[in-house]
């Protein structure tokens, strides 16, 4: 009977780790840099993609696709681009310390996206 009950046990915990899984392959769908490096482009005045995953160092590509400047702007100054306007472009690199790093529009900053390193 006990042994019955462990072997339930060990399913039950199969069953999670199946789960578990499944929500990392979830997160590892988020873009991915290539090695042409990663890329943000400014529409309408979002950032896509809103959460893009880069490695530590790597170059990352800002356009802006908008008739109005935006800038990239990092939430604690580790990285920036300047006013961009209408069609140009500007790349920075990412930071070397991995972590999550909140960025926003200095001139709209209600714009609002994040960049992680790994
Ligand atoms: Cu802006």
């Amino acid at each position: 009977m006990h042994h019955v009950t462990s072997r339930l046990v060990a399913l039950l915990a199969a069953s999670l780790l199946v789960v578990g899984g499944l929500a990392l392959d979830t997160r590892s769908t988020t873009p991915r840099a290539s090695a042409s490096g990663a890329h943000i482009e400014i529409a309408n005045f979002a950032y896509s993609p809103a959460r893009l995953v880069v490695t530590a160092g790597e170059r990352v590509t800002v356009t802006n696709t908008d008739n109005v400047d935006h800038t990239v702007t990092a939430a604690d100054g580790s990285f920036a681009t300047r006013d961009l306007a209408k069609g140009q472009s500007m790349s920075f690199f990412a930071p070397r310390r991995p972590g999550v790093y909140g960025y926003y529009c200095a001139i709209h900053q209600f714009m609002q996206a994040v960049l992680v390193v790994r």
